[in-house]
């Protein structure tokens, strides 16, 4: 059984690895285009699926992302047992 505060450290590690991939002019904002092509040129998922991904970050912003709101998708995506969470669509359909 692995320790909470192991999962969370593990959970944080991973959003900071995404993030910092992603957000390559450091303004703490990720915008759609690059994270779409994060998705499909790293993880090999399909345009649609890609798109359903940057959906699965839940912002209201249809461009841009913040640092909490990928932390929160990927704390849903490890966390969640619900498999309609928007945060399972994290890195493609399950
Ligand atoms: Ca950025």
């Amino acid at each position: 059984m692995r320790r909470p505060d192991q999962v969370l450290l593990n959970i944080g590690a991973l959003t900071n690895l995404v993030f910092v991939m992603t957000d390559a002019d450091h303004d703490g904002l990720i915008g759609k285009d690059d994270t779409v092509r994060l998705m499909s040129e790293v993880l090999g998922l399909s345009d649609d699926d890609a798109a359903t991904a940057w959906k699965a970050l839940g912002t209201a912003d249809a461009a841009e992302a913040s640092y909490t709101q990928c932390l929160t998708a990927m704390t849903e995506f490890i966390t969640s047992t619900d498999s309609k969470a928007p945060g399972n669509s994290l890195f493609g359909p399950l």
